[in-house]
Parts: C-alpha cells; structure tokens; sequence
C-alpha cells in the first residue's frame, strides 16, 4: 500500500520537530525523507519556497507551511481534534501556536547559533547532508553567519537587548514549568495546536543544541519530560475525557503579558511598516526593543490569520477572550488599525495541485538558500 504522505523533513530543523510530532500524536501514516539538495530543490520548484518541512501527496498534491500544514490535516483526520473544542480556549490555542513558531524563532536563533561550539556543530550537521567531504566546513561557516546576519545582527538585536534575547529562553522556561507541574500539555490533559507551536523551538533547538539543551535539562526539567511526553504521545491511548484548563492561574500571566505586550504590539507593528511600504521598522514593546527589524510579509499574514480567527468568535467568546487578558492590559493591539492586508492568502491555500504555479525562485535563493518566507 503506498504511503499517502511523504514527508521532506531534516531532524535539526524547528519546524519539521513541530509537523512530525503532530503527526505521531494522530497516527497519521507517513513516510520520512531527510533533505539533500535535490529534494530541496525539488521542494522549491513545487511549493514555490526553499523550506522544510513540506510533504508530498501521492496524488502530487503538496502541502507547505506548518500553520496551514496542520489546519488542512485536522480537516482530514478529524479524530482527536488538536483545537479544543471551546471556541474561545480553540483561539487561545491558536494565538499560542502563534506565539510559539514566530516569537521564540528569534531566541531559538540566538542560542543556537551565538554560542561558539553550538554554532560549529550545528552549522556542520546542517552542511553534512548537503554537500560533499570537506565542504561541510565551509558550508557550514556560511550557513552559521547567515542565520547571525539575518535573524539577529542585522534584524535588530545588539549589544542592548543581546542578553534579553537570550533570556527569552529563562523566562519561556519558568512559565512552562508551572504550567507543565500542573497539567501534562499547554491546555490540560491533551495536547492542542499550542504544545505543537511550542514544541518547535523547544525540542529541535533549546532541547536539542550542545548548550541550550544543558539550560532546558537545569532549568526546566518539566519542560524536559513534556518534550519526550509529546513526542510518545499518540492519540488513540490517551484518556478518553478531555480535561481543558482555561489558562486564568497566575503563572500564566507573565506568558500572557508576553503576548499582549510584546507579540501582538510586534504583529501590528510590524503590519502597519508593512502598510507604509518600509522595509525595515523600529519594534517597540515592553520586554524588548528592536531597532531597524527587518518587515516580514509573513507575520502580516500571521496576524491576518489571528484576526479572522477572532472575528469567528462569538461575542461573548470574544469577551473571554478578551478578559483573560485584562490584568495583563488587554489585547488592543490585535485589533488596532483594523484588518492590514499580507496579500499572501492565495499563497497558503492548500493543498497546492500540480501544473498550479508556485513563486519562481530566483537564482539568489537557489545558491543562498532562502531564509524568510
Ligand atoms: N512558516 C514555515 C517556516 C518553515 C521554515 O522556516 N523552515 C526552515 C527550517 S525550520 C527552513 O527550511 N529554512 C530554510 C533556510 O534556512 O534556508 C512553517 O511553519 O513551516
């Protein structure tokens, strides 16, 4: 019997940890295929990006991005849903998937590439599958000072928010702690949208890289256990009754300032430079600053795709929604200036079929690689 879903996935890479966990978690059959050039660039030429993990259809359909990934999935695979099935807590669950993938990228960036012997080693695993004997070492030189240059150096991080980028590791860890003391997943006693978004940055890079995987074990040893409770976890032996918890305890409520006050403010930001036609922004938010951040057409679309959510929401799951973020001064930033258009939800409209044309990829990024959507 042929295998419905093949899936291009590298075992070092965020968001491949994030899809391959999801599927696990539903049993959904799968065959795995580690890139190499080629299936990279057979990836580029029928999604249209440079960019794992993506998966194959044995009726030559594709599917890319993990967002839309797992939305089209669920549609497919209804048992077990990862969304709760409270609308306003299902939100939740979405904004924290969110939150997950696009703001602990940057931190993940950091720890994996700043420090030396991390930056040596990882820079080399990547390099190995890709090209041949010795190149590894200065492909991997490359690849290191690539990811350097465009998510930090010249992404708005120096010398004076260095150590609070870091330090998003220490403070992520100390709110999933007590979470994760009290219940086994993000919303209670089944995993959701939310332990996936999560599960990126956590088990491919701060659980896995030489140094941060040390911080993770010391600092966060119920974080360590959800990392392997996720990643044994499948659908079909786990209790019957779901158990969810609206995220109201206190130990929520500096992740949920984080949101309100650092992520969201980032995504309208960063939609309103997007608007303007800059290339570039200056973020501000509580916790941290960035000066001259690259503008990113993707989270215009991220924060687009948060809004509809909401808008689907009843007015008085609205309410929840919005109360749940009232000590921590509200949630005005997702909505302020209304709907910014990204233009890209063409683009995400899975799954993509054969002969449908996907974004040529210019010969810059067939050479370098391409790290932004
Ligand atoms: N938003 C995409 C992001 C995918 C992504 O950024 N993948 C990274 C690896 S985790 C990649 O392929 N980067 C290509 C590169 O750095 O050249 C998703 O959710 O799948």
């Amino acid at each position: 019997m042929s295998t419905r879903y093949t899936v291009y996935k590298s075992d070092i890479s965020y968001f491949s940890g994030k899809l391959e966990a999801y599927l696990r978690y539903k049993e959904i059959p799968h065959k795995l295929v580690d890139i190499d050039q080629a299936v990279v660039h057979r990836i580029g030429e029928n999604t249209g990006v440079l960019k794992i993990p993506a998966i194959e259809m044995d009726n030559g359909q594709w599917l890319f991005d993990t967002t839309p990934m797992i939305r089209w999935l669920e549609a497919q695979h209804t048992e077990s849903s990862v969304l709760p099935d409270d609308p306003a807590l299902a939100f939740i669950a979405l904004l924290l998937e969110d939150y997950g993938d696009e703001w602990l990228w940057r931190p993940a960036m950091w720890w994996r590439w700043v420090p030396k012997i991390s930056r040596m080693t990882l820079g080399r695993r990547i390099a190995a599958p890709m090209v041949p004997g010795l190149l590894v070492i200065p492909f991997g030189y490359y690849f290191g000072r690539r990811q350097l240059k465009e998510w930090l150096w010249d992404d708005g991080v120096d010398k004076n928010n260095d150590g609070a980028v870091r330090d998003m590791l220490y403070r992520e860890l100390e709110s999933l702690e007590a979470v994760f003391a009290a219940q086994p997943y993000m919303l209670g006693s089944h995993p959701t949208v939310a332990d996936f978004g999560y599960f990126a940055s956590m088990f491919r890079h701060f659980g896995n890289d030489p140094i941060s995987a040390e911080v993770v074990r010391r600092e966060g040893p119920h974080t360590h256990e959800w990392l392997a409770r996720l990643w044994n976890a499948k659908h079909s032996v786990q209790p019957a009754g779901t158990n969810w918890v609206w995220p109201e305890a206190d130990h929520w409520q500096a992740l949920l300032s984080r949101i309100a006050n650092d992520y969201l403010p980032y995504l309208h930001q960063n939609a309103m430079a997007f608007a303007q036609g800059l290339p570039r922004f200056n973020y501000r938010g509580k916790s941290l600053s960035f000066t001259n951040t690259v503008t990113t057409n993707y989270r215009v679309w991220c924060r687009q795709e948060l809004q509809r959510e909401f808008a689907l929401l009843s007015t008085m799951d609205q309410q929840r929604v919005s109360d749940l973020f009232v000590d921590v001064g509200g949630i005005e930033s997702l909505h302020s200036d209304g709907v910014i258009e990204s233009g890209l939800g063409g683009e995400f409209s899975l799954p993509l079929t054969p002969g449908s044309q996907p974004a040529k990829l210019s010969l810059r990024k067939k050479i370098f690689g391409q790290p932004r959507n």
